[in-house]
């Protein structure tokens, strides 16, 4: 048994509950030692972690960091929540194993990350199948949402209601500009752990390599890999600009973070807890898609004044790529007909 005495740091208004304490401890040999157990005065009932892949500076660390603090606050201190941004607690596989054993219990990952453990979650990353934003929202926090996080449900994990934005995502290269699909024919390119990912690049003629997000500079920098392919926001907030030359703004994917809880910790919160913590981390989303879409108006004039050069691309010939490839229907028959149907009743036709 452990008995946690209060902190050094108690406030004089504290004290006479200290010298009570002292009192019973010195006191009765009657009061037994478990009756006694105490806290320190402003230990959370519920210590939890929250962690992620992003750089400090990403509006995903910052918007989460803040509702982690509301949290705090308006559960009175009973729910504190530790933030370990940047990889801190290892890659996204490591993490994502973490919150499936209950070691970490929040956790934010890409859909297409997940999918090595619900396949259906990497539906969103299907090549060009978002025309813009006001297809993804839709869509994400409609009926295409609630089929994923349905099937999150399933494998001992909770989503919460709303995404955090990735972005857009766009090829960068430290050799030639990536202009056409056939650019792209042997080109040595990192991509995250996902078969989505793998078979998209495979379906350009590229040569993909699966490697976590925290070895991507490093595997630039080394030249393990020539290119990689993520939105500018990240490009920017992660210096990969620092190790690339080219990006081409081809905007074949988009990508989104599931917010989620290992769901034992989670249900281990009471229901009037569970509610500030859901709601504040879907107010802070909402919040995260904002910062994004103002970056995005200016990341593009950041990351030139960096040396970045920039190329345009066209996306309906990247797009032919992928149908000649037989990418959408090896893709419809993996996700299966009921969910494919759902992905184009929000995006149009497909394949
Ligand atoms: O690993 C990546 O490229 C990143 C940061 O975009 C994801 O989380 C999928």
């Amino acid at each position: 048994m452990t008995i946690r005495l209060p902190a050094p740091h108690l406030s004089a208004s504290r004290l006479p509950r200290r010298r009570l304490l002292t009192a019973a401890l010195a006191g009765t040999a009657a009061i037994p030692l478990v009756a006694i157990r105490t806290r320190p005065a402003h230990a959370a009932e519920f210590s939890y972690k929250y962690a992620n892949n992003s750089p400090v500076t990403h509006p995903l660390t910052i918007r989460t960091t803040e509702a982690a603090a509301r949290i705090k606050e308006k559960t009175g201190g009973k729910v504190e929540i530790q933030v370990f941004p940047n990889n801190q607690l290892g890659s996204d596989t490591d993490m994502l194993s973490q919150l499936r054993s209950g070691a970490l219990e929040f956790f934010t990952l890409s859909g297409l990350i997940l999918s090595t453990l619900v396949p259906v979650a990497s539906i969103n990353g299907v090549g060009f199948a978002f025309k813009d934003y006001g297809q993804v929202w839709p869509a994400m926090d409609g009926a295409l949402g609630r089929l994923v996080r349905d099937e999150i449900a399933k494998r001992g994990l909770y989503a919460f209601g709303k995404m955090y934005d990735n972005g857009y995502r766009q090829i960068t290269s430290a050799t030639k500009p990536i202009k056409t699909p056939e650019d792209l024919n042997g080109f040595k390119i990192r991509v995250p752990a996902s078969p989505l990912w793998t078979s998209l690049f495979k379906a350009f003629g590229a040569s993909p390599t699966t490697i976590n997000f925290n070895e991507v500079y490093t595997a630039l920098q080394t030249r393990v890999v020539d290119g990689q392919e993520n939105p500018l926001s990240l490009i920017d907030v992660a210096k990969l600009y620092e190790v690339q030359k080219h990006v081409a703004i081809t905007n074949h994917m988009w990508d989104g973070f599931w917010f989620l809880a290992n769901k034992r910790a989670f249900e281990a919160l009471p229901a009037n807890l569970r509610e500030i913590v859901e709601a504040e981390f879907n107010a802070s989303a909402i919040a995260e898609r904002e910062d994004l879409a103002k970056m995005n108006d200016t990341v593009t004039a950041t990351l030139k004044g960096k040396g970045l050069q920039f190329v345009d691309t066209d996306a309906a010939s990247f797009r032919g790529a992928l149908k000649k490839a037989g990418f959408y229907e090896e893709w419809r028959g993996k996700f299966g007909p009921e969910a494919w149907g759902v992905l184009e009743k929000a995006v149009g036709g497909l394949a």
